[in-house]
């Protein structure tokens, strides 16, 4: 299925640009939007320039939209200012202005950290008490919530995707657990992508990994079924010095994340 305008916010961000590239095979336009200039346009592009907390800006940057992927936002834990502006009034925004545009889908990048003070002996699926572990959880848990008003209000389509740690490979023990590949990603996309229907929707984002932290059976009608493994990883992450058991970081699934604050650090 090929849309005729999807938009990426965040474009310019580390999965922003993991993702710009892959696209132009689910739409005819590509609209990509950051907080930051964006260059090397291609022709499939449409380049836009905002700022999430400027509602006006945000209507015209979803104008047209058929399915948003959106990336944009904070995308570390830090003071409350910059998450509230970017990642909470943002994200209303977007939800808002894609409302009445008349927006199909939005497919938001959530993230592990609405859960991150469960611990790493647990196993998770989309009923588990959403346990922030900053700042920055706790706008994602917020954006998650938007998504489920919106849908038992509107009917307004959402899947929000708890995304682990997606980098090139997995560093450490805890990205054993944790980690997306960057072709997983984009297939679970192209799957909230294809799915007629999808509610509103948690998923989480990791590959086939063990030990396995999430069980996403409850989302399985979106057909995803992740190729990658953080197998590969294993023997060079062992390699490394293990973190004390004591230490929250190798306790909960946050990991270092639920040790960060308060802002500014004391
Ligand atoms: C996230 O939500 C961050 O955006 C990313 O940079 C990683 O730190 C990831 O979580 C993680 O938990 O590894």
């Amino acid at each position: 299925m090929k849309l005729k305008r999807i938009l990426l916010t965040g474009a310019g961000g580390g999965l922003g640009k993991v993702l710009r590239p892959r696209l132009a095979k689910y739409a005819e336009i590509v609209r990509i939007s950051d907080v930051e200039p964006l260059e090397n346009k291609e022709s499939v592009e449409e380049i836009d320039q905002s700022d999430l907390g400027d509602f006006d800006a945000v209507a015209q940057m979803v104008a047209g939209v058929d399915m948003i992927i959106h990336l944009g936002g904070m995308s570390l834990d830090g003071p409350f200012e910059p998450i509230l502006n970017a990642n909470i009034r943002g994200v209303y925004n977007l939800y808002e202005a894609s409302r009445i545009a008349g927006v199909k889908r939005i497919i938001f990048a959530s993230s592990n950290h609405v859960i991150g003070f469960h611990k790493q002996s647990d196993l998770l699926d989309d009923s588990a008490p959403m346990r922030p572990d900053g700042n920055y959880g706790v706008s994602k848990a917020f954006g998650e919530l938007l998504s489920r008003f919106y849908f038992d209000r509107y009917g307004f389509e959402s899947v929000c995707i708890r995304i682990g740690s997606s980098f090139p490979k997995a560093l450490d023990r805890r990205m054993l657990s944790t980690w997306l590949s960057y072709d997983d990603l984009e297939a679970l996309i192209a799957r909230c992508i294809a799915a007629p229907k999808v509610g509103h929707t948690v998923v989480y984002g990791a590959s086939n990994n063990t030990p396995r932290w999430w069980d996403n059976s409850h989302a399985s009608f979106l057909g995803w079924q992740p190729a990658d493994s953080s197998d590969q990883f294993r023997e060079e992450v062992l390699k490394g010095p293990p973190l004390d058991p004591a230490d929250p970081a190798a306790i909960y699934q946050g990991g270092g994340f639920v040790k960060f604050g308060p802002y500014p650090p004391k």
